[in-house]
């Protein structure tokens, strides 16, 4: 969700840990808190924000300290996982199939919703699919209990505070109950994995029952809300998000990356094409983004694709979604390959990484593990300075040139 994008909420396992030869200075998980004592300190808090003592009581009552759930919230970018490892999962033939079957299921709500919102309904179904493989996997982690924990504990208390008592007042309002109350260990729940504020400020009552409920087995107030929240946060109607496009030989990776955009037209003319040799669609200015480098897939990506990113903002998941959304339509594989015998990079490595770079003097700004758009542009002008293809891509190998051009440096 918008409000989680630092989270990065893929549930992906962690890549093994390899020794590196950096000390590492790890995020702290926070000490254990006395929930108890914690939720008597909020619990005023609660109230002034309007929610009823009884409401709040009986909520909390048996809510529980879940030292996972702090755990994983400081240990959240050691997640991470090659992108076509991601996406053999996240776009399987199973999940395909499923999807299919549950565009099928839900036609006529899909089409009204789609009309309503203006969403594609099979992005909609996407996002269905890679939050709860369609709602068969909603997570079992009770909110309330996932929520307190955060909020009493994590460094980022203030957030939670206020998922908490966003909680607590779609329970006052009967939207859901305690008991279906579960989801996600961050606190993201029902088919689609609402945040609490992204109930409160995107959820819609589909069905007309003057529920809205994301929780229950019915899925289509979710599916509306997932469409109206991403209408909310600017989803152009009849746009793709993005697609696969090949790109010509000595084609000047410098201009890959989400800063440089360009119209279609401009692209093509640059010889970026589709793989099968269609013209490249009309629209807006848009980016090539090549998530492995010169060795794997290419894909333009046009303003739909930030919007999705409000999900989640890795683009393994955006590129996920696109592409099973596409699948689901009817649409052929991802046709390139991928640089298969790879491995991502762990977080202690992408930090050296990063003070690496600073150190060789392309400096990525922060130095926080996360290879966003200044990381990026950072590598790529590192590579181009190397001679390397300037195409931002990490792997071993580039961290070990990195070492073998800063191996004196005192980082
Ligand atoms: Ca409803």
């Amino acid at each position: 969700m918008r409000t989680l994008a630092s989270l990065l909420a893929l549930a992906l396992p962690a890549t093994a840990q390899e020794t590196s030869p950096l000390p590492v200075q790890r995020p702290a998980v926070a000490a254990p808190v006395d929930l108890p004592m914690w939720l008597e300190s909020f619990r005023p808090r609660a109230l002034a924000a309007g929610i009823e003592a009884d409401t709040f009581d009986t909520a909390l009552a048996n809510a529980e300290m879940l030292p996972d759930v702090l755990r994983r919230d400081a240990n959240q970018s050691e997640f991470t996982k090659t992108i076509w490892d991601y996406l053999d999962t996240a776009v399987s033939d199973l999940r395909i199939a499923n999807g299919r079957a549950a565009v099928d299921r839900y036609a006529d709500a899909l089409a009204e919703i789609e009309a309503e919102h203006g969403v594609d309904r099979h992005v909609v179904a996407a996002i269905w699919g890679l939050e709860s493989s369609y709602g068969a996997f909603r997570g079992n982690i009770s909110t309330l209990s996932a929520l307190a924990t955060l909020a009493a504990g994590s460094p980022r208390a203030a957030f939670f505070e206020e998922q908490l008592i966003e909680a607590l007042r779609l329970l006052q309002d009967g939207h859901t109950t305690r008991a279906a109350f579960r989801g996600s260990w961050a606190g993201a729940s029902g088919h689609t994995q609402f945040m609490p504020t992204s109930f409160r400020d995107h959820a819609v009552d589909f069905t007309g029952d003057g529920r809205r409920d994301l929780w229950g087995d019915d899925p289509r107030d979710a599916l509306a809300s997932t469409a109206a929240y991403l209408k909310a946060n600017g989803w152009t109607t009849g746009q793709p998000w993005g697609l696969e496009v090949t790109l010509p030989e000595g084609f000047d990776y410098r201009l890959t990356g989400e800063r440089i955009e360009k119209t279609p037209a401009d692209w093509a003319a640059l010889g970026v094409a589709t793989p099968g040799g269609a013209p490249l669609p009309e629209g807006p200015p848009a980016s090539i983004r090549v998530p492995a480098g010169h060795e794997g897939a290419a894909f333009l990506t046009f303003p739909n694709f930030r919007v999705i990113e409000t999900y989640n903002t890795a683009d393994a998941y955006v590129i996920g979604v696109g592409h099973l959304a596409d699948r689901l339509a009817g649409g052929p594989p991802i046709r390139s390959g991928w640089p298969r015998q790879d491995r991502a990079l762990s977080y202690d490595e992408r930090i050296e990484l990063q003070l690496r770079l600073r150190d060789a003097g392309f400096d990525p700004l922060k130095i926080d593990a996360k290879i966003g758009p200044d990381t990026l542009d950072a590598i790529q002008r590192w590579q181009d300075a190397q001679g390397l293809v300037p195409d931002g891509y990490i792997d071993p190998d580039l961290l070990r040139r990195l070492r073998e051009q800063t191996a004196d440096a005192d980082l």
